[in-house]
Order: structure tokens, then sequence, then C-alpha cells
């Protein structure tokens, strides 16, 4: 027994339908994917992994993404991806936190890895030819399709989440948290084998893995699949598509093209958006050109996805909709309990969809549940007379940029490693394009300067491009309340304007690193 395969993957072993279309054009079928399963379950087997060992994954995304995911659940090994810009601190953190039995990167990344080889977990490299030490010297017809023992409550996966204290935390996903949201999903979506998803979104998150994949392989449906997106491919391939998932910004990306170019959308049936707050103005927008009103939804990787807009009914704009079939949502205010009618209070969530706990973490998991068994998701929100939800704020100083969670813990602690800072403070500013931009303040020890491009280094060498502020500006004090606890929200009022329009701000942020990088 292994639920989860037998769910999502032993339908296709002998489907001749395509699975994949990729950017080339080509398609690949089905029973070859499942065929490349098998071949990976070999490797994985003959590396001497068991059921319940942790598989890490840090590659580009390709359909080997996805095979070893598939692998992965055939085996019972849990899978583990990551996200292929964090740099070796990160990934040494997720390697010894998880115990990653195996560890398949790029050779790249292995290079960068010579000191933690001396530790417990095998290192193997796959490029995006397939060369590499994980599949060299294999005969590709060598292939195990025995499917692993597995129970429902046994776990799948982890994903890395990080939080307020800055800590990263592995969120352990089941068999069971994975099946039950993907067939509501499915079934709330309508989505069939007549359908064709256009996937641009990454492989490492749970938007576009268990969302994406999961309902595609449930409905046994097919995948336009993008290596990344590119608002001027998206126009290509949607009209060849029948729905699209993505995060806000990949509709205010495609809005200003839209404006410029019509394309025919007769085959489009649903645009689901997720992730981060779709902006009211992007919503109608949209709308005003394409005639498709975007549903909107709302989820968490602790959680699987939790409210939705529905397929028929009103969607109605800037709410994330009701509560999906048999998850229990409540909105719960510290000082009145379970609260309706426009009064603000947190979500809590309970189903089969929530999540088991995270690694190691027996403490931190308890205080994340209530004792009726219920997830406090961090996440503001209203409830309206007719049950749709809105999100409103967030308990924490969690910073979205275009769908990618940053804790400003965890870069106030790599800036405050330099000796020229007394203390920072990181927070998000409005941006059209990417929702939130990350934004640096910081107080400097007396008599000090500082170069910014010795803050650009230092945070390159340490954490993932997409965490580093886009700017920076030095201030005397950070404003403080009377408990001593520093006012972000002053910060974020004084700033508020900086980044508001900018939409050439990534390409305009790397050129200017690169300037300097050549000072
Ligand atoms: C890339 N960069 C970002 C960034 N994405 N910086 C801040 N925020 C982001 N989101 C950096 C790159 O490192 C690079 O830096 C520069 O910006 C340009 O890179 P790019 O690759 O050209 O960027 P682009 O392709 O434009 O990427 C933007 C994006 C992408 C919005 C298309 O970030 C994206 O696909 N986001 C989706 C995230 C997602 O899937 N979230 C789901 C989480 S699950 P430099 O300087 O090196 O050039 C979840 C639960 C739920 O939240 O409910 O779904
Ligand atoms: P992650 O931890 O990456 O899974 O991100 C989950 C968080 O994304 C949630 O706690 C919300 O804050 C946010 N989120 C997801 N979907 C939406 C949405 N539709 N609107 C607003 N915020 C969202």
């Amino acid at each position: 027994m292994n639920p989860l395969f037998e769910k999502l993957f032993v339908p296709h072993i002998k489907n001749d339908n395509p699975f994949l279309i990729l950017e080339d054009g080509s398609e690949l079928e089905y029973k070859a994917f499942m065929q490349r399963v098998f071949h990976f379950s070999y490797k994985i087997r003959n590396l001497g992994l068991e059921p319940g060992d942790r598989l890490a994954v840090q590659i580009k995304k390709s359909v080997d993404s996805l095979v070893i995911y598939a692998a992965c659940v055939q085996t019972g090994v849990v899978f583990l991806p990551l996200n292929p810009d964090y740099k070796k601190d990160e990934v040494t953190f997720f390697l010894n936190d998880s115990c990653a039995k195996l560890f398949i990167c790029s050779v790249s990344m292995e290079s960068k890895l010579v000191e933690f080889k001396k530790k417990n977990t095998l290192i193997r490299t796959l490029e995006l030819n397939g060369a590499g030490s994980f599949l060299s010297s294999s005969v590709p017809f060598l292939q195990d399709d025995k499917v692993a023992s597995r129970k429902s409550s046994d776990m799948a996966a982890f994903l890395y989440t990080s939080g307020t204290t800055g800590r990263s935390k592995a969120v352990i996903l089941t068999q069971d948290n994975l099946i039950s949201n993907a067939v509501t999903l499915e079934k709330a979506w309508k989505f069939n084998a007549k359908d064709i998803l256009l996937h641009a979104l990454p492989v490492y998150h749970t938007h576009g893995l268990f969302v994406a994949i999961n309902i595609t392989l449930l409905s046994g449906s097919k995948i336009i699949y993008l290596p990344r997106f590119e608002a001027k491919k998206m126009l290509e391939w949607l009209p060849k598509s029948t729905i699209m998932m993505g995060v806000p910004t990949y509709y205010a990306r495609l809005i200003e093209l839209l404006a410029l170019r019509k394309i025919n959308i007769e085959k489009i049936r649903l645009l689901v958006s997720g992730s981060a707050p779709l902006l009211p103005e992007t919503s109608n927008r949209f709308f005003e050109l394409t005639g498709i009103r975007i549903l909107e939804r709302y989820g968490m990787t602790e959680t699987n996805m939790n409210i939705s807009n529905p397929y028929d009914g009103k969607r109605k704009v800037g709410s994330v909709g009701l509560p999906l079939s048999n998850i229990d949502v409540r909105i719960i205010n510290e000082a009145e309990g379970r609260v309706k009618n426009n009064e603000v209070g947190e979500i809590q969530v309970r189903g089969r969809n929530v999540f088991s706990g995270y690694w190691g973490l027996p403490e931190k998991t308890k205080e994340s549940f209530t004792a009726d068994g219920f997830f406090k998701t961090g996440d503001l929100a209203i409830e309206d007379s007719d049950g749709y939800i809105s999100i409103v704020g967030r308990l924490s100083d969690l910073i979205i940029s275009g769908g990618f969670n940053i804790y400003p813990k965890e870069i106030e602690a790599v800036l405050n490693e330099n000796e020229k800072i007394e203390e920072t403070a990181v927070i998000g500013l409005p941006n059209n394009d990417l929702g939130e931009v990350v934004f640096g303040v910081i107080v400097l020890k007396e008599n000090c300067e500082m170069d910014l491009n010795e803050l650009y280094k230092q945070m390159d060498k340490k954490l993932a491009r997409y965490k580093h502020p886009r700017d920076y500006r030095f201030v005397e004090e950070l404003p403080r309340n009377a408990m001593g606890k520093v006012q972000k929200n002053l910060l974020k009022l004084k700033f508020q304007n900086f980044f508001e329009t900018d939409t050439d701000l990534l390409r305009s942020n790397s050129l200017k690193f690169e300037e300097k990088n050549e000072l």
C-alpha cells in the first residue's frame, strides 16, 4: 500500500497520452515519464536509501525535478526540494537539519560543499542534460518498479519555511495532506483530462509543485512546462492552454503586454492567483482586457490550500473566497473568540490538508496549534455576511515579494554580522510589480562609514538573491515604542513611496550590483 503513489502515478504507468509539453514544443508521454521514474528509483535504492530517509534536491526546474519527486513517492523516501538560488550556508543548514541521506545538486554547488562532504550525506550531481554523478555510468534500462509500502500518515515531503525567529523550519507533509488537497482542488476547479495547464512557477514550493502538479497527475491532464516566467513567452502559450496558475506578479506583468496586444483566449477556462495578495486594480484591469475574472485562492506551505473563490459562483474581488470543502476555517479574535461580519481576527485552519508538524521542533509545533487542533496561520482576515474571507494583514512582519516569503529576522541577522553596523530594521515596501520589496534601514556604529558595495557582497555570500534588500537607507536611530520595540510601521510610512512604481526594479538593481562588482 502506498496511497499517494497509487493515486497520482500508478494510473499513468501505461498511459500513452502526453504529460509534459516542453518549451521547444516537444512532448513527453506519461508512460515515458514513468519509465524514467523507475530508473531513478533504481538509482535511489542502489545508493542505500530506505523509506523515511530524506532526499534533498537542488537543481534547475526540469523534467527531472518531477521525476525525482515521483521516485521519492515510489521508494517512500521523503522529498525535499530546494530553491536553486540558495547559497552554500543556506543549503548546509537544510542538509544538517533534515539529516538528508542523499543530496542531488549541480556540479557547481557540489564544489562548494567540500567541508560538508565529510558528513553523512551522499552528494550526487545532476545537470539539465542528465550529466553528473547521479546517473553517470548508469544503464538506462535498469528499472525498479517495486513500490514501497507507506501509510497515508507517513511523511511524503519536507518543505522549508522561514519564520519570525529567522530560523527555517521543515514543514512535514504527509501522504494524506497531499492527497486530500489534490482531491479537493481537482473537484473545486473542475480539472479534467482535457485540461492543459500553463506552468511557469518554480517547482520547489507548494504552489508550483503540489497544487499544480498533483492536480494534473490526479486528473491526467497536460502541462505546458516552462522553465521560468517570462511574460512574452506566456502570451505565446496562453492561447494553447485551458488553465494557468500564478502569483499576482504574473498577472501584473501580463497586463502590460495585453494592453498592447490581443491574444486568442477562447480555450482558457480558469486563471488562478495565489501566494500573495492580488490587488483589486490588477484583477479589474485584467478583466477589462480579457473578460476573464481571475480566481483568487489562499493557502500556505503548512496547510496546502484552504480557501478559494468558487468556480461557478461569484468571484469577489479583494476576497480569497470561501473555505474549501472538508476544511474547517475560522477567524479568531483574542478578545471575542470566533468573529464574523467584517471583524478582524486570525485565520485558523483544521483538516486533512494541515501538516503534521515541524521537523525536530515539538515545542514550535505545539504552540502553532490550538488545543482543539486548529493551525494558527498568522494571517489576519475578515469574513463578510456571505462567508467570503479577505486577508487584511499578518501578525508577523513577513514580507512577500513576487510570491516568495522573506522573514526580516534572517536578513537582519546577516546584516548585523557587519562590525560597522549597530542595528538594522528590514521592512517590506509596496511595489506595483512584486507586491512588496525588501528594504534595509541601518544604524551605523559611531564614526563608521559604509560603502553599499560591502553590503551587497556580504549579502551575496550568505543569502539567496531574492532575500536581499533592493536598497538601503542609513539613519541616526530606529524609532521605538515605550517597550523598546522597533516601530517598523513608522519606517514603512516614512519610506512608503520608495519603490511604488519602479517596475524595472529587479533589472536595474542587478545592473547596479554588477557595476559595483566591477569597481
Ligand atoms: C527573482 N528575484 C527576486 C524575485 N524573483 N527578487 C525579489 N523577489 C522575487 N520574487 C531576483 C533574482 O534573484 C534576480 O536577481 C532578479 O530578481 C531578477 O531575476 P529574474 O529571474 O529575472 O526574476 P523574475 O523572473 O522576474 O522573477 C520574478 C517572479 C518569480 C515573480 C517571476 O520570483 C516567481 O516566479 N515567483 C513565484 C514564487 C512562488 O512560486 N511562490 C509560491 C510560494 S508557495 P539578480 O540581481 O541576480 O538579477 C505559497 C503558498 C501559496 O506561497 O499559497 O501558494
Ligand atoms: P508560504 O509560507 O510560502 O506558504 O506562504 C503562505 C503565505 O502566503 C500565507 O500565510 C499568506 O500570508 C500568503 N498568501 C497566500 N495566498 C494569499 C492570497 N491569496 N492573498 C494574500 N496572501 C496570501
